[in-house]
């Protein structure tokens, strides 16, 4: 797919296109960007070189005015704060409070879908699309079903999904989906997740001068923080999105800046809530609005996505995606987007400003996110439509005055497969005859499949962009693994072909490749944006209650990566999956290597209490490695057979080439 990875040297300190990203279309827009003169993050990161190392390292504290205090990593200076708090508890402290922000950003999306559920119940521009679901879900929480008609279930699951977030003693609903194994786990540990916003505030409290100073106690309610996310807000967010706006089902779309259409409206939302992107897609097919871009000159207008909330409209549409976070800033130096709408999370505040280099309208809408140079248009669920139409004639009244002689977009773009759910899963493996996870289990119990890994996560501009997530994903590939992705690396992947059946033709091993093969699955399965990491979990414990795989979720041949990673969202998510038992690769590690007894807890120790622990590997083939070790260790003490094309690391991918083909 022409992705690639050279490492021409500038000689002046700044890296090349090609050195900033594997993909060919923001290659093509940073030289194109750097011709206009504009400054992006890549630039922004070089300027702001060299990083504090004690920031890296975890070791600096800023919790009190007595500080700010930094740990002395090599022993000359001071090995305490003014409080004495040593590395340990400052890098501990520290990183359950990146747990405690990342989980509250997650499950503050699920509340504002639980919102939406509420506005939906009581009538007004949402609806319940998926009812099943909705049943399923009132019958698991042991509501009352029967007599009420859609709107009042409605509204009894969403009251009952708000009581969640202010639960203060007992366990969140959603534990008893886990293994019994991976709960007993976590109840002897005492980490099971009380109430949602309690376990938020209860890291603060704890983190907060002269409070918890015992590193692995506060780990541990790290853990339980982050379980409060996965099994509570996220998982919130995924299912009452999928009952409110529909379970995503199979579909073909496309993906990268070619999906810009220069001679159309351009509308691009970028952020994370569907509650929005939902309404704006609705918007844009608005006959009356149509024809108002016919009248300006335009042919029609393309709504296009950046990020997760990308991500929530591609499941349940096929709205083409325009990229991943790194795509953001390349995406408005296009100068043919109209409109960037945004909600919450990932959205640089570089874009005002970078906006007004063009004529592109930059509209923030949550109360919550407001942005310098922006345009605000709050859109809070109510009177939904109204506010989508208006935001998108904005747009389209905004197309004449674009520059058309400065338009740049390139002819890049790649289709892909997304739609994958927990419950589609079920018959796209077991084809329409076998609709169960038994297939599933079979492929893994008798090799033919090594085992399943979930890549997921960010872009990060200290790595060249998606060189990692592809780079890992086509080694596990190749090794016969099934990968489930989500996010931005789903996105990253979408751009390298690999989320196409084609793709398992030409990278996967074959075992993963008559399985694709055989049921027209790709070999990498979106399953959608960050918060519905939580299917994953699902997946996971349905492969466990289906037999035949161990007991809990750390005895599965499984293993989860994020080689990208940037985003405190993605430490909650790390702590989340290590916490349900697996084994987690992050390229680039959490900011603890100042305290050595600390990094020793969470990549050795904490694997005795949950069965998962981290490991931290930048380069991606060495950390596909590291999974495969893995995987290949869990089928041995599962007593299965070594996979049925052992291939050690034979694979396909080529040293430090990312297939320039
Ligand atoms: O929540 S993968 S850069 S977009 S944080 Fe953000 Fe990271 Fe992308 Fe979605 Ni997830």
């Amino acid at each position: 797919m022409g992705f690639a990875v050279t490492h021409s040297e500038r000689g002046d300190g700044m890296k090349s296109p090609q050195e900033r990203s594997a993909d060919p279309a923001a290659v093509e827009m940073l030289q194109h960007a750097a011709n206009e003169e504009l400054t992006l993050a890549w630039d922004r990161l070089e300027a702001m070189g060299p990083q504090c190392g004690f920031g890296i390292l975890g070791i600096c504290c800023r919790n009190c005015t007595m500080g700010p205090c930094r740990i002395d990593p090599f022993g000359d200076g001071p090995s305490e704060g003014v409080c004495g708090a040593t590395a340990d508890i400052i890098a501990a402290r520290n990183v359950a409070r990146m747990i405690a922000a990342g989980a509250s950003a997650h499950s503050d999306h699920g509340r504002d879908i639980t919102h939406a559920l509420l506005l939906a119940s009581e009538g007004g521009d949402y609806s319940v699309k998926d009812a099943d679901k909705l049943g399923r879900l009132g019958r698991e929480w042991g509501i009352e079903t029967d007599n009420k008609t859609v709107n009042e279930l409605a509204k009894a699951v969403a009251q009952a999904a708000s009581e969640q977030f202010a639960q203060q003693e007992g366990e969140l609903r959603f534990v008893q989906r886990a293994p019994k194994v991976t709960q007993e786990r976590w109840r002897k540990a005492g980490v099971v997740p009380r109430g949602i916003d309690r376990e938020v505030v209860d890291i603060l409290h704890r983190t907060c001068i002269g409070s918890d100073n015992d590193p692995k106690s506060i780990i541990l309610a790290g853990v339980r923080t982050a379980l409060a996310d996965g099994w509570g807000g996220s998982m919130i967010g995924t299912e009452l999105s999928d009952i409110l706006f529909r379970t995503p089902t199979w579909l073909r779309a496309e993906t990268n800046l070619g999906v810009i259409e220069p001679k159309n409206v351009n509308v691009m939302v970028h952020g994370h809530e569907p509650v929005l992107s939902e309404m704006i897609v609705a918007a844009t097919q608005d006959p009356e609005l149509l024809a108002l871009a016919r009248e300006k000159g335009a042919e029609g207008i393309t709504l296009s996505g950046i990020c997760c909330t990308a991500n929530e409209i591609l499941m349940r549409h096929g709205i083409p995606v325009a990229g991943n976070f790194l795509h953001q800033e390349l995406a408005l130096a296009t100068g043919a987007v109209d409109a960037m709408v945004v909600d919450i999370q990932c959205v640089m505040p570089a874009l005002g400003k970078l906006a007004q280099r063009f004529h592109t309208k930059f509209i923030s809408t949550s109360k919550k996110a407001k942005f310098p140079y922006a345009e605000h248009v709050e859109f809070d669920g109510t009177d939904a439509l109204n506010i989508a139409k208006k935001i998108v004639r904005t747009a389209v009244e905004n197309f004449p005055n674009r520059d058309q002689s400065r338009v740049k977009v390139p002819k890049v773009s790649s289709p892909l497969i997304a739609g994958f759910s927990a419950e589609n899963i079920f018959t796209a493996l077991g084809g329409r005859y076998r609709p169960s996870y038994r297939p599933l289990n079979d492929a893994i119990i008798t090799g033919r499949l090594r085992g399943v890994a979930a890549v997921v996560g960010c872009n990060n501009p200290k790595h060249q962009q998606d060189y990692g997530h592809i780079t890992m994903t086509r080694e596990l590939l190749a090794n016969d693994v099934l990968v489930a992705t989500t996010g931005c690396t789903a996105i990253a992947d979408a751009k390298a072909g690999l989320l196409c059946p084609e793709a398992a033709e030409q990278f996967a091993g074959e075992g993963l490749r008559e399985i694709c093969r055989a049921v027209g699955i790709p070999p990498v399965l979106h399953f959608g944006s960050c918060v519905d990491i939580s299917r994953i979990l699902i997946v996971l414990s349905n492969m466990i209650a289906e037999g035949g795989l161990g007991e809990s979720l750390a005895d599965l041949p499984a293993a989860a990566a994020a080689p990208e990673w940037m985003s405190e969202k993605a430490v909650a998510i790390g702590f989340y999956a290590v916490g349900s038992g697996v084994y987690t690769v992050l390229g680039g590690p959490l900011p603890v290597l100042g305290s050595p007894e600390l990094t020793k807890f969470l990549t050795e120790d904490i694997e005795e209490t949950f069965g998962g622990k981290f490991a931290f590997e930048d380069d991606p083939t060495k950390a596909a490695r590291l999974i495969l070790d893995h995987i290949d260790a869990k089928r041995a003490a599962l007593h299965l057979p070594p996979p049925m094309y052992d291939q050690p690391y034979a694979g396909k991918t080529a040293g430090e080439t990312v297939a320039a083909e």
